[in-house]
């Protein structure tokens, strides 16, 4: 017997009436560019993440990558609470929340009485609608939202502060011009079935919906782990954005997908993908951009904690253990 989508619990809110998960599109997509609406500066800008968040982490490494963090002020970071409750994403932990991870909470000095990312849309557009989204970039001067689109944000950081940032770091981009079709190409395959794809699984409301989703997921972790044959990096032989893009989800495969989302045909650790564990490890051991923004305390605590239709004890598991193995 199908499963349909009557069944379908009313707290269900990440899926849409087919039981299919559909990414809303974002709203706010500008960017810190010279001579436009929003010019560089230093003080001006702040990032939004949820430590958690996949699509946030991107623009935490891409930050560090640039050496953006070595400039006072140029663009802090605030972390919202691990745990998404009714009200969204909050700097105010909600209380009895199991998610009172170290470092995260915490709030942009001067707007203290936005107690939640939904503040700080409604603030930048009284009309908006959509849902409130982490990463965002706000701008203190002009009180609004520039962008809260990862996969742009992680375009613009390439350039946009070059002029206040140390020597090294001016000129240095993870979008090549030489390599950009081979990286656009890349994320085409990556982001429907492998960064949305563990979503799409674990938001099934169906069966149908989970089952046509697992194996574009498996097969292309598969592919994967044959193009990292041999290399290092997954274009031109050179830590690229494709990498970070990647790199947000298969380090939360394990400890997170694998067992909440029910991408459990394998472990990432566990033998069948030898090429891109070991890439998952080279990055998050050898380059302290990938291992210093990644907090499994508040992975954890947020997916487990956070989906109660999906867990609805909020127990975060123990394990994996450790939660990434070594070289
Ligand atoms: N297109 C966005 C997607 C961001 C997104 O979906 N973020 C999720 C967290 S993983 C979120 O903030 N969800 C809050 C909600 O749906 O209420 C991007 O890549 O920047």
């Amino acid at each position: 017997m199908s499963t349909t989508t009557t069944t379908m619990p009313d707290i269900w809110k990440f899926s849409s009436k087919d039981g299919r998960f559909h990414r809303q599109v974002a709203s706010f997509r500008d960017e810190i560019a010279k001579g436009g609406k929003f010019e560089p500066e230093v003080g001006r800008y702040h990032l939004i993440v949820a430590l958690a968040c996949p699509w946030a982490h991107r623009t935490l490494i891409l930050r560090k990558l640039k050496g953006i963090d070595k400039v006072e002020g140029l663009l802090p970071v605030t972390v919202v609470d691990s745990f998404l409750g009714p009200d969204g994403w909050t700097f105010v932990p909600y209380e009895n929340n199991y998610t009172n991870v170290p470092g995260t909470g915490n709030h942009i000095p001067g707007e203290e009485d936005k107690t939640r990312i939904r503040d700080f849309y409604l603030a930048a557009e009284p009309e908006y609608t959509a849902r409130y989204t982490v990463p965002v970039i706000w701008d203190n001067k002009l009180k609004t939202i520039v962008s809260n689109e990862s996969s742009e944000i992680i375009r613009f950081l390439n350039t946009c502060f070059d002029e206040f940032l140390p020597e090294e770091f001016r000129g240095v981009t993870f979008y090549p011009e030489e390599l950009r079709s081979e990286i656009d190409e890349m994320n085409e395959l990556v982001y429907p079935n492998v960064n949305n794809g563990v979503y799409k699984a674990g938001f099934a409301a169906t069966k149908e919906a989970y089952e046509e989703n697992i194996p574009p997921l498996f097969e292309t972790l598969h592919k994967l782990d044959k193009h990292l044959e041999g290399r290092d990096y997954l274009i031109g032989d050179r830590l690229t954005e494709a990498d970070v893009r990647l790199y947000t989800t298969i380090v939360r495969f394990d400890p997170v997908y694998f067992c909440h989302f029910k991408c459990n045909v394998n472990l990432i650790r566990d033998g069948a993908f030898p090429n891109l564990h070991r890439w998952l490890r080279t990055l998050y051991w050898k380059n302290d951009a990938f291992k210093s923004t990644t907090n499994f305390e508040s992975i954890k605590a947020h997916y487990f904690g956070s989906h109660i239709s999906l867990n609805p004890t909020g127990i975060v598991p123990a394990g994996p253990l450790p939660h990434i193995l070594p070289l």
